[in-house]
């Protein structure tokens, strides 16, 4: 007997009654679902509520965006799929972005969205709110259902669970028309039938000869390299992938959001000389890691002579597989597999990389490191971004549990670079889209799942897509420290409108004093002018657990068009006559 259903008191008849709103409760529940991220709104408010007297934390945020990226991350860092709620059309197309970010990066999340009357929305009549939200939502996410009967909960929950989490992870749409939360049916016939999900992401145990045919090839090479993507963070499987680096002596090079599955200080890190790592290597053992355009593709002059490289890929999607390249050795199933396989392989008689390589890798990298260390101490003001990230480097590496979120153009690929983290899933940022706005949607989540303190480094304009959560964030008492690192604009601060009439298209308020919008919510607003000011204030921040926002003054001269990325800006060849 389910503890909500209802008693109704008839003249000959006692039944047990349950609906809509207590079933989808006691699925989400019964399937492990703690926390739900959403807006409320028709139909879907008291099913917020209920949930919550039901003991399933609901963090209520101002957009579905924000809410979206909240359970996409939750999704990430715990490997159940995290669920964002929103109202029908707008509040739905509002988290629809986030779920098909979440796609994209391989993230389990189910985006439940109330819907209108299916009668009314086929014929369309004009209902409240009225969409085809299935179908939208179709193209973009794994999968997608719709429930249209209170007795079919327990099967539309469990697919969507099994959906998200099963082979590749991914967003998934389920909806849930208004109608059904008042659908009542019998308690004890409800409770039959919710479905628990039993081995929701099962092993893919790699075939021996693909593991055989992989051992073979890293045998031979002379200048191995492991890149190491955010699906091995994913799987959790922290020991055995660390175990493999160590023990294969392969030197390894962590993407943007696999940093700290070993330490970025580790000796055989090969990200300060990520260029040499990828020119040079013979092999490359890819660990959860796509060759898309992050990694050029596999090809082009970032990986050195047409034809010098082999791939060895460990991928749970098979058609990942020359996606872009020719895949030597493909290695199909869950990298906790795949990597115990390969460990096996690697016994007394494996003969370490050539120490020509390990060493020409490891000269590269501390040259840079060198060339790099005295812009990182400079205490100049104003701050530009390699001073003030020298500050924010140390208290990382002073407090290596902490989570790191980051968004921007040069705040992200500067800090990407010059932030050392020191252990797995600790960074947290755009992903494959390079998207901003996840910022304090991640920044939210990760607090509420990790219980750990949480820096979020966000440039000025990628704080404004999501900043109206610092509300969320005081509301809810998060231990969350923002750093807006504010050189007025996107890039730079300085664009001009050549016909003078208005500001530059990529600049804001000059001197905008972002902290003064945490304190408006009862946060802690402080404003920054000098990497030591910036270190101390933070410091004291995180130390507080309070929510604090830093303003950071960047000199507007200082970024580069795009960060890292400007060569991907295209050009105008026209010359237009005045
Ligand atoms: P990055 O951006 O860090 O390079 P990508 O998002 O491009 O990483 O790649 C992640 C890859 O990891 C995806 O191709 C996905 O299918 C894969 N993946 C996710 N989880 C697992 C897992 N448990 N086992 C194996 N592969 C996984
Ligand atoms: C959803 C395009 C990429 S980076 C960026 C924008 C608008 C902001 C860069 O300025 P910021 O960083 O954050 O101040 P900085 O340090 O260089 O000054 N809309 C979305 N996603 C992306 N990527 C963009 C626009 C973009
Ligand atoms: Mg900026």
């Amino acid at each position: 007997m389910s503890a909500v259903a209802q008693r109704i008191e008839a003249p000959e008849v006692e039944q047990e009654l349950t609906d809509g709103f207590h079933l989808v409760i006691d699925a989400l529940k019964l399937n492990g679902i703690e926390t739900i991220y959403g807006v409320p709104g028709i139909p879907i408010t008291d099913l917020g509520r209920m949930a919550q007297a039901e003991g399933i934390r609901v963090i209520s945020f101002r957009h579905e965006q924000n809410a979206g990226n909240a359970a996409a991350i939750a999704g990430f860092l715990t490997k159940k799929p995290g669920v964002c709620l929103t109202v029908s059309a707008p509040g739905f197309l509002n988290g629809l972005t986030a779920l098909a970010n979440a796609t994209t990066n391989c993230f389990p999340m189910i985006l439940i969205s109330g819907s209108s009357e299916r009668e009314i929305v086929d014929l369309q009549q004009g209902d409240y709110e009225e969409m085809d939200q299935l179908a939208i939502a179709k193209p973009l996410c794994k999968a997608a259902f719709r429930v249209l009967h209170a007795a079919d909960i327990g099967i539309g929950v469990a697919r969507a669970i099994r959906a998200a989490v099963s082979g590749r992870p991914g967003g998934v749409y389920l909806d849930l028309p208004a109608k059904l939360f008042s659908q009542v049916m019998d308690a004890a016939a409800g409770e039959k039938s919710l479905v628990k999900v039993i081995d929701p992401a099962p092993e893919q145990i790699p075939s021996p000869a693909a593991v055989d045919r992989a051992v073979a090839l890293l045998k031979g090479a002379k200048r191995p390299l492991i890149v190491l993507g955010k699906g091995a963070a994913y799987a959790q499987a922290d020991d055995a992938i660390r175990a493999l680096v160590e023990k294969s002596g392969i030197p390894f090079l962590p993407m943007s959001m696999a940093k700290g599955l070993l330490p970025d200080t580790h000796p055989q890190s090969a990200g300060a000389a990520r260029s040499t790592a990828l020119k040079d290597s013979d092999v490359v053992v890819l660990l959860g890691a796509r060759l898309n355009w992050l990694l050029s593709h596999g090809k082009g002059k970032t990986w050195g002579e047409p034809g010098s490289k082999q791939f060895i890929q460990v991928d749970i999607e098979p058609k990942e597989m020359d996606s872009n390249v020719e895949i030597a050795a493909p290695l199909v199933g869950d990298i906790g597999s795949v990597v115990n396989a390969l460990l096996e392989r690697i016994d007394a008689g494996w003969q370490a990389p050539p120490s020509d390589w390990v060493e020409s890798i490891r000269s590269k990298k501390e040259a840079n490191i060198a060339k790099m260390a005295p812009k990182l101490l400079k205490n100049s003001s104003p701050m530009d971004f390699h001073s003030a990230l020298g500050s924010l480097k140390k208290v990382i590496a002073e407090r290596p549990d902490a989570i790191l979120v980051n968004e921007g153009a040069n705040t992200l690929d500067l800090a990407r670079g010059i932030i050392d983290m020191y252990q797995p899933r600790k960074r947290l940022d755009v992903g494959t889209w390079g998207v901003m706005g996840i910022g304090m949607g991640f920044a939210v989540a990760a607090a509420v799942e990790t219980g750990k303190p949480v820096l979020a480094v966000e440039g000025d304009s990628a704080f404004g897509f999501s900043g109206m959560e610092v509300e969320t964030i005081c509301r809810y008492e998060l231990p969350v420290t923002i750093v807006i690192f504010n050189n007025n604009g996107i890039y730079r601060g300085l664009d001009t409108d050549p016909t003078g009439r208005d500001p530059g298209t990529t600049v804001f308020v000059k001197g905008a004093r972002y902290d003064k919008m945490m304190e408006a919510f009862g946060g802690v607003g402080v404003n920054v002018t000098t990497p030591d000011e910036l270190y101390k204030a933070v410091s004291a921040a995180m130390d507080s657990g309070k929510p604090t926002l830093i303003n950071a003054e960047i000199d507007p001269a200082a970024g580069s068009e795009s960060g890292n990325i400007g060569s991907l800006n295209p050009q105008s060849v026209v010359v237009r006559k005045k």
